[in-house]
């Protein structure tokens, strides 16, 4: 019995050390803060300029966005955006495929891929802007951090403007591309 126990032991030895090996740099890559950033420029001619910060450690990500120049007394998304594979980016006006003279959320989708993170204030819930047409925002999800290492392979985009005189929620008003702080 004894020497079973110790053939077991021996034979469950690699896979000990496999596991180990493995443990070791997520926990050194899990350990501190890793910083990102990104400036929201305009799209679609809205003048909306701002912020994002993203503070990611461990499992926690708070994102920050300061924004302004946003439709005032409207609800405006705001997501983390990424394309499958490869660095997203901000929609170019030529993403404008129909030639309305506006870049939609759909035309958008080839260049910022789908939503990742709903930047919602609770729930489904979205910030609402008053009269000042500003921003400020910031909220801590509980995120895998294995989606979110990378976040400079992603975007930030803001939403909600009238055409025409009637409120589109969805249509694109600011965008940014993630970076890395450095020294993060
Ligand atoms: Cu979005």
């Amino acid at each position: 019995m004894k020497k079973l126990v110790t053939a077991l032991a021996i034979a469950a030895l690699p896979v000990m050390t496999i596991v180990a090996f493995t443990v070791a740099p997520m926990a050194q890559a899990h350990r501190g803060v890793h910083h990102y950033s990104t400036l929201l420029r305009p799209l679609n001619g809205s003048g909306v300029t701002g912020v994002a910060t993203m503070d990611l450690e461990g499992s926690a990500l708070t994102v920050t966005v300061v924004a302004s120049g946003l439709e005032a007394n409207q609800t405006h998304m705001q997501h983390i955006h990424a394309i499958d594979h490869g660095n997203s980016t901000c929609p170019p006006p030529s993403a404008d495929a129909n030639g309305d003279g506006i870049v939609s959320f759909a035309e958008g989708l080839p260049f910022y891929g789908p939503v990742r993170l709903p930047l919602t204030i609770t729930g489904t819930t979205y910030p609402m802007i008053g009269a000042s047409g500003s921003l400020s925002y910031s909220r801590t999800f509980t995120v895998d951090p294995k989606d979110f290492l990378a976040l400079q392979t992603k975007v930030v985009v803001l939403h909600g403007l009238s055409i025409n005189g009637a409120y589109d929620p969805t249509t694109p008003v600011a965008c940014g591309q993630i970076r890395v702080q450095p020294g993060a």
